[in-house]
């Protein structure tokens, strides 16, 4: 993406099921590299503060109805619309810890029934990252966390769907954490990746487009 990819900061996504533990570990890593002195910050998909994103959330929280192509195609608009944002502060050095992208985006859709080739098309261009940490639970353990029921994808059925449709997206980017470990242990392995691959970046690993 650019000639000039020295000292950038990392793109680092965090996937995985409903009450895997990523919204705990990002909090944990963005605190853990801050207090080494890194520039980060944390994002969420969906960001639910632009237009766009206010629209998924009334969908999601079941008080609107929409298409199952339309929200597909707005969850994906919503990760365009910060794309410029992400590559600017990449280039100027901020590692950006990412809670759900696209692949969220392809794993939810298609255990909908969407087909997978078609879910991924509107991702492509996106920027590519640089790790991903899949934390792994089956959907029964998931469950066993509570707070399930509240959104509108949060049944054990369809979850089990979206495990196997992850799982098809899995590449070379994708490191795989036994998420049922206590969240000290998950923490600590987590850190050690990612620290590894912000070095990997600071020493000039180009920036890359997604599925292209
Ligand atoms: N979606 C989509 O369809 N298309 C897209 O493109 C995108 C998303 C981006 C909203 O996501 C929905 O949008 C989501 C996918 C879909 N639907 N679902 N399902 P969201 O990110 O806003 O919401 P979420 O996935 O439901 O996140 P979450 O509830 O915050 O789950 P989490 O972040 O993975 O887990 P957590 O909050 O860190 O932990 C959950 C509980 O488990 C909590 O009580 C923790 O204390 C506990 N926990 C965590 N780790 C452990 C360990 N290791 N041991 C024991 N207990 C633990």
């Amino acid at each position: 993406l650019s000639a000039n990819n020295e000292s950038r900061g990392a793109l680092v996504v965090f996937e995985g099921l409903d009450r895997s533990g990523k919204t705990s570990q990002c909090g944990r890593l963005v605190s853990y590299l801050e207090g080494l002195g890194h520039s980060v910050e944390l994002w969420r998909f969906p960001d639910r503060t632009t237009s766009v994103g206010q629209m998924i959330s009334a969908y999601l929280t079941n008080k609107s109805q929409l298409d199952d192509h339309t929200i597909h195609l707005l969850f994906s608009a919503n990760r365009w619309e910060k794309r410029s944002m992400m590559e600017t502060k990449l280039k100027a050095g901020t590692t950006l810890i990412v809670d759900r992208y696209s692949y969220s985006g392809v794993a939810f859709s298609t255990a909908k029934g969407l087909d997978f080739e078609w879910c991924k098309a509107p991702e492509i261009g996106l920027i590519a990252p640089d790790l991903v940490v899949y934390l792994d639970i089956t959907p029964e353990k998931a469950a066993e966390r509570g707070g399930y029921g509240g959104e509108r994808y949060e049944q054990l059925e369809f979850q089990r769907k979206v495990s196997q449709h992850y799982k098809l997206l899995k590449d070379s980017s994708w490191k795989i954490v036994d998420a049922c470990q206590p969240l000290d242990d998950v923490e600590k392995q987590v850190k050690e990746i990612v620290l590894q691959h912000i070095i990997a970046c600071q020493k000039g690993k180009i920036l890359s487009s997604l599925w292209s």
